[in-house]
Protein backbone atom coordinates (compact mmCIF):
# COMPACT_ATOMS: atom_id res chain seq x y z
CA UNK A 1 0.00 0.00 0.00
CA UNK A 2 1.36 3.86 -0.79
CA UNK A 3 2.34 5.85 1.81
CA UNK A 4 0.40 8.66 3.02
CA UNK A 5 2.14 11.95 3.50
CA UNK A 6 1.27 14.21 6.84
CA UNK A 7 2.16 17.07 6.47
CA UNK A 8 3.24 18.77 10.17
CA UNK A 9 4.55 21.28 11.92
CA UNK A 10 6.74 19.91 14.83
CA UNK A 11 6.49 22.28 17.71
CA UNK A 12 2.61 21.67 17.31
CA UNK A 13 0.71 19.53 19.92
CA UNK A 14 -2.50 19.56 17.56
CA UNK A 15 0.25 17.74 14.78
CA UNK A 16 1.66 15.66 17.99
CA UNK A 17 -1.48 14.24 18.39
CA UNK A 18 -1.89 12.04 14.54
CA UNK A 19 2.37 12.08 14.72
CA UNK A 20 1.74 9.97 17.66
CA UNK A 21 -1.91 7.66 16.16
CA UNK A 22 0.38 6.83 13.40
CA UNK A 23 3.33 6.00 14.95
CA UNK A 24 0.95 3.97 18.01
CA UNK A 25 -1.21 2.23 14.82
CA UNK A 26 2.15 1.41 13.03
CA UNK A 27 0.71 2.85 9.99
CA UNK A 28 2.80 3.49 6.34
CA UNK A 29 3.22 7.21 6.27
CA UNK A 30 6.00 9.84 5.52
CA UNK A 31 6.02 13.17 7.19
CA UNK A 32 6.55 16.28 5.42
CA UNK A 33 8.06 19.26 7.97
CA UNK A 34 5.47 22.35 6.52
CA UNK A 35 7.37 24.72 8.33
CA UNK A 36 7.33 27.99 6.36
CA UNK A 37 4.73 25.80 3.68
CA UNK A 38 1.44 26.51 4.83
CA UNK A 39 0.51 29.76 3.07
CA UNK A 40 2.33 28.90 -0.12
CA UNK A 41 0.03 29.07 -2.80
CA UNK A 42 0.84 25.43 -3.56
CA UNK A 43 -0.32 24.31 -0.11
CA UNK A 44 -3.45 26.50 0.26
CA UNK A 45 -4.39 25.12 -3.05
CA UNK A 46 -4.02 21.59 -1.45
CA UNK A 47 -6.00 23.64 2.01
CA UNK A 48 -7.39 26.58 1.64
CA UNK A 49 -7.19 26.40 5.65
CA UNK A 50 -3.91 26.51 5.75
CA UNK A 51 -3.82 24.12 8.64
CA UNK A 52 -1.41 20.88 9.61
CA UNK A 53 -1.83 18.73 10.47
CA UNK A 54 -2.86 17.36 7.08
CA UNK A 55 -3.32 14.22 5.59
CA UNK A 56 -3.00 13.64 1.71
CA UNK A 57 -3.83 10.21 0.34
CA UNK A 58 -5.20 8.05 -2.15
CA UNK A 59 -8.93 7.40 -1.16
CA UNK A 60 -9.80 11.12 0.10
CA UNK A 61 -12.82 12.82 -1.86
CA UNK A 62 -10.57 16.15 -1.71
CA UNK A 63 -7.06 14.71 -1.75
CA UNK A 64 -6.52 16.35 1.43
CA UNK A 65 -8.13 16.03 4.95
CA UNK A 66 -7.35 18.80 8.15
CA UNK A 67 -8.20 18.89 11.70
CA UNK A 68 -6.41 16.06 14.09
CA UNK A 69 -9.43 14.59 15.30
CA UNK A 70 -10.85 13.75 12.15
CA UNK A 71 -7.76 12.18 10.55
CA UNK A 72 -7.40 10.30 13.38
CA UNK A 73 -10.77 8.75 13.20
CA UNK A 74 -10.54 8.61 9.60
CA UNK A 75 -7.07 6.60 9.95
CA UNK A 76 -8.56 4.58 12.89
CA UNK A 77 -12.06 3.63 10.83
CA UNK A 78 -9.88 3.09 7.39
CA UNK A 79 -7.62 0.56 8.99
CA UNK A 80 -10.13 -1.66 11.46
CA UNK A 81 -8.10 -0.13 14.45
CA UNK A 82 -11.53 -0.27 16.94
CA UNK A 83 -8.84 -0.75 19.23
CA UNK A 84 -8.15 3.18 19.49
CA UNK A 85 -11.66 3.74 18.00
CA UNK A 86 -14.43 1.70 19.49
CA UNK A 87 -16.83 0.70 16.24
CA UNK A 88 -19.44 0.05 18.85
CA UNK A 89 -21.59 3.77 18.77
CA UNK A 90 -22.30 4.52 22.07
CA UNK A 91 -18.84 3.44 23.10
CA UNK A 92 -17.25 5.76 19.75
CA UNK A 93 -19.86 8.28 21.05
CA UNK A 94 -17.95 8.99 24.46
CA UNK A 95 -14.27 8.98 22.00
CA UNK A 96 -16.25 11.86 20.24
CA UNK A 97 -17.42 13.86 22.79
CA UNK A 98 -14.19 13.24 24.53
CA UNK A 99 -12.61 14.59 21.57
CA UNK A 100 -14.75 17.15 20.77
CA UNK A 101 -14.84 18.83 24.60
CA UNK A 102 -10.97 18.72 24.32
CA UNK A 103 -10.53 20.77 21.21
CA UNK A 104 -13.99 23.01 21.49
CA UNK A 105 -13.28 23.86 25.24
CA UNK A 106 -10.15 22.47 26.55
CA UNK A 107 -7.92 23.59 23.51
CA UNK A 108 -9.16 27.15 23.68
CA UNK A 109 -8.14 27.88 26.98
CA UNK A 110 -4.85 26.08 26.52
CA UNK A 111 -3.89 27.91 23.79
CA UNK A 112 -4.88 31.46 25.58
CA UNK A 113 -2.98 30.25 28.51
CA UNK A 114 0.03 29.32 26.82
CA UNK A 115 0.63 30.74 23.29
CA UNK A 116 2.01 34.05 24.61
CA UNK A 117 4.97 31.99 25.99
CA UNK A 118 5.41 29.82 23.17
CA UNK A 119 5.30 33.37 20.89
CA UNK A 120 2.70 31.62 19.02
CA UNK A 121 -0.23 34.48 17.69
CA UNK A 122 -3.37 34.37 19.28
CA UNK A 123 -6.95 33.99 17.29
CA UNK A 124 -7.87 37.72 16.25
CA UNK A 125 -10.52 38.82 19.14
CA UNK A 126 -8.88 37.81 21.42
CA UNK A 127 -7.57 40.15 24.47
CA UNK A 128 -3.84 38.64 23.56
CA UNK A 129 -4.03 38.92 20.09
CA UNK A 130 -5.07 43.04 20.16
CA UNK A 131 -3.17 46.48 21.03
CA UNK A 132 -4.57 47.10 24.65
CA UNK A 133 -2.00 47.09 27.16
CA UNK A 134 0.99 44.53 28.53
CA UNK A 135 -1.47 43.95 32.32
CA UNK A 136 -4.85 43.58 30.05
CA UNK A 137 -3.35 40.66 28.21
CA UNK A 138 -1.91 39.39 31.87
CA UNK A 139 -5.18 38.91 33.16
CA UNK A 140 -6.87 37.49 30.16
CA UNK A 141 -3.92 34.67 30.42
CA UNK A 142 -4.25 34.21 34.01
CA UNK A 143 -8.30 33.95 33.42
CA UNK A 144 -7.78 31.32 30.89
CA UNK A 145 -4.87 29.32 33.24
CA UNK A 146 -7.35 29.64 35.82
CA UNK A 147 -10.48 27.79 34.21
CA UNK A 148 -8.20 25.34 32.68
CA UNK A 149 -9.21 23.28 36.31
CA UNK A 150 -12.71 22.54 35.31
CA UNK A 151 -12.47 21.35 32.09
CA UNK A 152 -9.73 18.96 32.92
CA UNK A 153 -11.53 17.95 36.11
CA UNK A 154 -14.63 17.04 34.14
CA UNK A 155 -12.55 14.86 31.70
CA UNK A 156 -11.17 12.84 34.87
CA UNK A 157 -14.99 12.56 35.97
CA UNK A 158 -16.37 11.35 32.96
CA UNK A 159 -14.40 10.29 30.58
CA UNK A 160 -11.88 8.42 32.73
CA UNK A 161 -13.56 7.67 35.41
CA UNK A 162 -12.35 4.88 37.16
CA UNK A 163 -10.44 3.49 34.45
CA UNK A 164 -6.95 4.38 33.42
CA UNK A 165 -7.69 6.10 29.98
CA UNK A 166 -10.56 7.36 27.95
CA UNK A 167 -10.07 4.35 26.51
CA UNK A 168 -10.50 2.57 29.37
CA UNK A 169 -7.72 -0.23 29.68
CA UNK A 170 -6.10 0.94 26.77
CA UNK A 171 -5.02 4.83 25.11
CA UNK A 172 -7.92 5.67 22.30
CA UNK A 173 -7.18 8.48 20.04
CA UNK A 174 -9.34 10.58 22.54
CA UNK A 175 -6.60 10.02 25.25
CA UNK A 176 -4.18 10.68 22.19
CA UNK A 177 -5.60 14.05 22.08
CA UNK A 178 -5.96 15.02 25.66
CA UNK A 179 -2.05 14.25 26.59
CA UNK A 180 -0.97 16.09 23.34
CA UNK A 181 -2.65 19.01 24.77
CA UNK A 182 -1.13 19.11 28.20
CA UNK A 183 2.09 19.12 27.00
CA UNK A 184 1.71 22.74 25.94
CA UNK A 185 1.02 23.22 29.82
CA UNK A 186 4.74 22.64 30.30
CA UNK A 187 5.24 26.15 28.87
CA UNK A 188 3.88 27.64 31.74
CA UNK A 189 5.09 25.21 34.23
CA UNK A 190 1.24 24.54 34.74
CA UNK A 191 1.04 22.08 38.24
CA UNK A 192 -1.41 19.74 36.81
CA UNK A 193 -3.37 17.51 39.43
CA UNK A 194 -1.29 14.22 40.85
CA UNK A 195 -4.08 12.59 38.55
CA UNK A 196 -3.31 14.03 35.73
CA UNK A 197 0.33 13.89 35.78
CA UNK A 198 -0.01 9.76 36.26
CA UNK A 199 -2.54 9.80 33.78
CA UNK A 200 0.34 11.46 31.18
CA UNK A 201 3.21 8.86 32.64
CA UNK A 202 0.71 5.83 31.77
CA UNK A 203 0.41 7.45 28.26
CA UNK A 204 3.92 8.01 27.79
CA UNK A 205 4.14 3.99 28.94
CA UNK A 206 1.81 3.10 26.91
CA UNK A 207 2.43 4.37 23.45
CA UNK A 208 6.41 4.46 24.62
CA UNK A 209 8.76 5.47 21.37
CA UNK A 210 5.17 6.35 19.14
CA UNK A 211 4.70 8.81 22.08
CA UNK A 212 8.69 10.37 23.09
CA UNK A 213 9.46 10.65 19.32
CA UNK A 214 7.02 13.12 18.62
CA UNK A 215 6.72 14.79 22.65
CA UNK A 216 10.69 15.14 21.83
CA UNK A 217 9.77 17.59 19.33
CA UNK A 218 7.05 19.67 21.66
CA UNK A 219 9.49 19.40 24.69
CA UNK A 220 12.54 20.80 22.48
CA UNK A 221 10.42 23.33 21.42
CA UNK A 222 9.45 24.62 24.70
CA UNK A 223 12.53 24.04 26.23
CA UNK A 224 14.23 26.07 23.42
CA UNK A 225 11.72 29.04 24.03
CA UNK A 226 12.50 28.88 27.94
CA UNK A 227 16.05 29.13 27.09
CA UNK A 228 15.80 32.46 25.38
CA UNK A 229 13.68 33.77 28.41
CA UNK A 230 16.99 33.21 30.78
N1 LIG B 1 -8.05 22.28 15.37
C1 LIG B 1 -6.91 22.06 14.49
C2 LIG B 1 -5.87 23.12 14.75
C3 LIG B 1 -4.77 23.08 13.70
C4 LIG B 1 -3.82 24.27 13.84
O1 LIG B 1 -4.12 25.27 14.50
N2 LIG B 1 -2.67 24.12 13.18
C5 LIG B 1 -1.65 25.16 13.24
C6 LIG B 1 -0.45 24.68 14.03
S1 LIG B 1 -0.86 24.48 15.73
C7 LIG B 1 -1.14 25.46 11.84
O2 LIG B 1 -0.97 24.55 11.05
N3 LIG B 1 -0.86 26.72 11.54
C8 LIG B 1 -0.23 27.10 10.31
C9 LIG B 1 -0.97 28.20 9.61
O3 LIG B 1 -2.09 28.55 10.02
O4 LIG B 1 -0.43 28.70 8.61
C10 LIG B 1 -6.40 20.63 14.70
O5 LIG B 1 -6.61 20.07 15.78
O6 LIG B 1 -5.80 20.06 13.78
Amino acid sequence: MTAMTLHILKPSVNNMAVRVFVRAAKLNFVEDDAWGKTRSPEFLKKNPAHMTPMLEGAGLPRGALWESCAIMAYLANANNLAKFYPAEPARRAMIDSAMFYIIGTLYPLVARATYPALGFPQYPGEVGATSLEQSHKDEAQKAATEAIAEPLEAIRQFFIGAHPFIGGASPSIADIRLAATLEFLNAIDYKLPAWASQYMADMESALGAAYSEPAADVRGYIAYVKAQKK
